[in-house]
């Protein structure tokens, strides 16, 4: 029964599952309402009130799937459907997802249970979910063709198998292979293990999301799927920054971050100022020998990492994919570099004829997220965020980890800007600049140089505007 928690009054829920007094004995033999969530804000963790107890996690910008008892199964209801998903405040993509969003619900079990699925379908075409990770019987493993037929459209087929191993999951479709995922299908999994467990940790915090990208032109909402390469969306949970949400922790606690890869190439994932063990994947615990402390994660295509660390220092720390592509949105992609060309002269005769001409990136590309560019609607600038010393200059895949003194265990609500202790901020130098010692040792060095050209070459390196493929 939905009896832990009612989605009743909370924002953004548009279909709220029975209270545990309005399921009847005869609804309970049907199959569960399903639970539809529409506003992307990160909800609390749902803590279990039925089954073992585990710390539940936190999805970024997402949700955890209440479910029901069935007689000792715990019941889940899937909806493939399609959905809007806010991306950024003022970008609004058409998505294919689960439950009103893109990703999915997130899926909470423990170790042993036993867990039945229903998936309805209300897609135009057939789906199927394919439980990455998981031990379970072939027929149960949603490749469709291979192990079952695809679920029609307006059909519900029922997936039941035993979470056999704890670990770090997603789930997401095996039809229309190159079109469901590229249209945001997808959902994370986390099995929590049934007893202490040698080589999981407890943790006070544990944060999840899926990375995936999108091909969406600036002033359109709908992906295009037939993109291979070059993506020019880069998401945390279908989110892009500045719409991710920051990661709040207690200065001291255990954190857990699990990040899986739904995308076409890999993601540098990098935290500031702490270092984590990377104490699982998709395959389970990693052993203690495989264990050393790093501060980027590489997150292959289809893998998943389980991210270990103490928050011991306090800050606003970035948490970013570290390709500097990923860290930019739909406006960065396609342009020409114009650093360093001069076209004061060529911008005052264009703007005589179109008024609205604007130059861009004369002094590098920041530049632009100071300025109000006139946007096709529904587009998400390039590069945004709003920081407390300026512009961030960065989307993407990007957000902060936020350690705090003073905030309470349990409470994930952002607590503003860190405020640096005095004498503690990179400052200004303002003594005068003595000449780089460079200069007076140009000749010097190993070897005496050749023969110098009578002037100095000069290379203009221009990048072509077609394009942008293999990042
Ligand atoms: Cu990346």
């Amino acid at each position: 029964m939905f009896s832990r928690r009612s989605f009743v009054g909370s924002a953004g829920v548009v279909a709220a599952a029975a209270t545990a007094s309005a399921v009847s004995k005869v609804a309970m033999a049907a199959l569960p309402e399903p639970v539809i969530q529409i506003k992307p804000d990160t909800m609390p963790p749902l803590a279990p009130s039925t089954g073992r107890p585990y710390n539940p996690v936190v999805t970024l910008n997402g949700w955890t799937l209440p479910w029901r008892m069935n007689n000792g199964v715990k019941e889940f209801h899937l909806v493939a459907e399609p959905v809007v998903r806010e991306m950024a405040p003022g970008f609004k993509a058409h998505l294919w997802g689960y439950n009103g969003q893109s990703p999915g619900p997130t899926i909470e079990v423990v170790e042993g249970d036993r867990v039945r699925i229903f998936v309805t379908n209300k897609l135009g075409e057939l789906t199927s979910v394919h439980w990455h990770g998981q031990r379970l019987p072939n027929g149960m493993d949603g490749v469709t063709g291979l192990t079952q037929p695809g679920i029609p459209p307006g059909k519900t087929f029922v997936y039941e198998f035993v979470a056999r191993r704890p670990g770090t999951f997603m789930y997401h479709p095996h039809a229309d292979e190159m079109v469901q995922m590229a249209m945001g299908m997808m959902g994370f999994w986390v099995t929590h293990p049934k007893d202490k467990h040698p080589l999981i940790e407890e943790v006070d915090r544990d944060f999840c999301f899926l990375l995936a990208s999108y091909d969406i032109d600036p002033g359109s909402a709908t992906p295009k799927i037939m993109t291979m390469l070059d993506f020019n969306l880069w998401s945390w949970n279908s989110r892009i920054f500045p719409g991710i949400d920051p990661l709040v922790v207690r200065h001291m606690d255990k954190v857990r971050i699990r990040v899986g890869n739904l995308t076409m190439t890999n993601h540098p994932i990098h935290l500031h100022g702490h270092e984590f063990l990377i104490t699982g994947t998709d395959g389970g615990p990693t052993p203690k020998s495989t264990r050393q402390y790093e501060v980027t994660a590489d997150v292959a295509v289809g893998q998943m990492r389980q991210l270990d660390f103490l928050a011991d220092e306090e800050g606003d720390w970035a948490f970013h994919c570290h390709k500097s592509h990923h860290t930019m949105n739909a406006m960065g992609h396609n342009v020409p570099t114009m650093i360093g060309v001069d076209h004061r002269d060529v911008a005052r005769q264009i703007t005589r004829l179109i008024p609205d001409y604007m130059v861009m990136g004369e002094r590098g590309m920041k530049d632009m997220t100071e300025m109000e560019m006139p946007l096709p609607d529904n587009t998400a600038p390039m590069m945004a965020g709003q920081g407390p010393f300026g512009a961030v200059g960065m989307g993407g895949m990007f957000s902060v980890v936020k350690v705090r003194k003073d905030q309470k265990p349990g409470d994930y609500r952002d607590p503003g800007w860190y405020q640096h202790p005095p004498g503690t901020v990179a400052y200004e130098f303002t003594g005068s600049l003595p000449d780089p010692a460079r200069f007076k040792a140009e000749s010097a060095g190993a070897m005496p140089p050749v023969t110098r050209p009578a002037q100095d070459v000069e290379v203009k390196v221009r990048k072509p505007s077609a394009g942008h493929a293999g990042h």
